[in-house]
């Protein structure tokens, strides 16, 4: 099991929060998903068959692409 922590620039209210949320959690193997809206940023825990490049690609597709990792 791994948790992530990503920067999000594009996260600005409450409904990129759902719908990030919503769609990480549809990839198999990713067991939470918590999106910040404040902070911009998502808590990722996940396991296999999950990966950190298939959830990153996700996220792009959807507009809200990785910066980098959240300290
Ligand atoms: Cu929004």
């Amino acid at each position: 099991m791994t948790t992530i922590k990503y920067s999000i620039p594009n996260i600005s209210c409450g409904h990129c929060v759902n719908t990030i949320q919503m769609e990480v959690s549809e990839i198999e193997g990713v067991q939470s998903v918590t999106a910040f809206e404040d902070s911009r940023e998502v808590e990722i825990t996940f396991d296999n068959p999950a990966t950190e490049d298939g959830i990153k690609a996700l996220l792009e597709e959807i507009n809200y692409p990785v910066a980098g990792l959240a300290m």
